[in-house]
């Protein structure tokens, strides 16, 4: 059987449906940072639907830590198949809008000059929470940061993103290129504000005019990005292959539901992304902690609760009517309350949530979503802890989805079989976790200290008994005791 290729398209009469432009009139504007499985399902494909009508939006994908991405779509000129499956169906697409992959470790400087290219007028990125090198608490980069440190000597490249951005910008200026759009589309509140301040306060410690240089000048627009899109499997890679007649090394799978919000601040022009479907707005605030809240807070919730449970997927986690129940107590009396979003039904939005969650055609592991919980519970979950407090307002299941990340740092799950802690603070975490167990409230106090995940909460009396209470209950009776018992 072929490999996918740009030789292939010619002939292809197979059922994945072809770009629907010419690939060799494309050239490249956007440069994506953290080309993973995510990106490809998401931005990659919206901007797909606009290459026919605008060919100077490609993307250049770069990795900064494996090459595992562009190892396997080398061979493929880039292509890739896109599959969206829901119940028996898969409608399977291939995606030509990137153009090359960079892996250039340690220093990147290929991927520096790509951002530094007089063509490139948009940077987006989706590395993930921690790879933005900041106080999740705080939001401020993180100068303890060992690839922060490192980057602040390195005049010659970078490895973090900070860093890389900073050097890349520098470059631009160095070269007399113009200010672009930095468009952050990861998971984190004011994903814009977030991304600006870390490259700001990199750039002021090396070089305060260009610090305000990139301040006055350059974009950095919020969005809120949603698609849910698991690992791919070696049983998606052979599905793909039987349905679509050719081998293809790193298909992607996904969901049908898919939705891109963005500000509408760019500094050097943008494709017309609302014409594939994408929300330009003024405010994308609302509709961000909708999503980071409701989404990412009950998958975070159900990931802990479900991993203790014994549930390897999302799909298998929400067919207990105890979580499912539990889920859609939270989103409704604890979350809903805390959210404006104008023309939006929060009520029909949990409802398709816990829809979407319960494809069972998806298998997204509980144990992928669980990763990097110290990145991800002060948005997901506390800041809506803190909105209940200072309504007084009771948020007995957001204790219980906190207190269950903490049970989870054990590494054990309630049959007591063993798995890896994979966070950036894994290394403390895990010698809290031994230096306190069985000592289920010393565990849980010293966890709570950490006051870069819990900021001013570590000090909060109250939180801290109501998640060690509900702890205590996660340790002997288990989640879904525990979760049955919240009233
Ligand atoms: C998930 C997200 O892995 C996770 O933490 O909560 O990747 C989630 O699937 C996406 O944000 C959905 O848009």
């Amino acid at each position: 059987m072929n490999r996918l290729n740009n030789n292939i398209l010619q002939d292809y009469a197979g059922p994945a449906r072809l770009p629907a432009y010419d690939r060799s009139a494309i050239s490249p504007g956007i440069v994506h940072i953290g080309i993973g499985a995510f990106h490809r399902a998401h931005q990659a494909a919206y901007i797909d639907d606009r290459l026919g009508e605008e060919p100077g939006w490609g993307i250049i994908g770069a990795s900064l830590r494996r090459s595992d991405m562009r190892n396997a779509l080398m061979p493929q000129d880039y292509l890739y198949t896109l599959a969206v499956r829901h119940g028996e169906e898969t409608k399977a697409r291939i995606i030509g809008s990137v153009t090359d992959i960079l892996y250039a470790p340690p220093g990147n400087r290929p991927v520096i000059e790509a951002i530094a290219a007089p063509s490139t007028r948009i940077v987006t990125l989706t590395v993930t929470e921690k790879a933005y090198c900041r106080n999740p608490a705080t939001g401020d980069l993180d100068f303890d940061h060992p690839d922060i440190k490192a980057d602040l000597k390195n005049s010659d490249g970078a490895q973090s993103v900070p860093g890389l951005l900073y050097a890349a910008l520098s470059m631009r200026r160095r070269n007399g290129q113009s200010p672009i759009t930095l468009l952050s589309c990861d998971n984190l509140p004011d994903n814009g504000g977030t991304l600006a301040r870390v490259v700001t306060q990199f750039a002021r410690e090396r070089d305060p005019a260009l610090a305000r240089w990139i301040e006055d000048n350059f974009a950095f627009p919020a969005s809120m990005v949603d698609r849910i899109v698991p690992a791919t499997t070696d049983a998606d890679r052979d599905a793909i292959e039987a349905l679509s007649g050719y081998v293809d090394a790193w298909p992607v799978v996904t969901e049908p539901f898919s939705q891109w919000v963005v500000e509408d601040r760019f500094a050097a022009g943008r494709p017309a992304l609302e014409l594939a479907g994408v929300i330009m707005t003024d405010d994308v605030g609302p509709f961000e902690a909708m999503k980071l809240k409701m989404l990412n807070g009950s998958h975070s919730a159900l990931a802990y609760l479900g991993v203790e449970a014994g549930y390897v997927t999302v799909a298998d986690a929400v067919a207990d009517p105890v979580l499912a129940r539990f889920l859609d107590a939270m989103m409704r009396d604890e979350i809903i309350p805390t959210l404006t979003v104008p023309d939006v039904d929060l009520g029909a939005y949990a409802k398709a949530l816990l829809e979407r969650f319960s494809n069972t055609v998806l298998k997204h592991r509980t144990m992928q979503i669980a990763m990097d919980g110290s990145q991800k519970i002060p948005q997901r979950l506390l800041g809506t802890i803190r909105d209940r407090m200072a309504k007084g307002l009771p948020h007995q299941r957001l204790d219980l989805a906190v207190a269950a990340w903490i049970r989870h740092l054990c590494g054990r799950d309630g049959a007591g079989n063993r798995y890896e802690i994979d966070d950036p603070m894994a290394r403390q975490l895990s010698e809290i976790a031994g230096r306190t167990l069985p000592d289920v409230l010393a565990l849980g106090n010293a966890v709570l200290d950490l006051q870069p995940v819990f900021g001013d909460l570590s000090d909060n009396a109250r939180f801290r008994d109501a998640v060690l209470a509900q702890l205590r209950i996660l340790f002997e009776e288990g989640a879904v005791t525990a979760m049955a018992a919240v009233r």
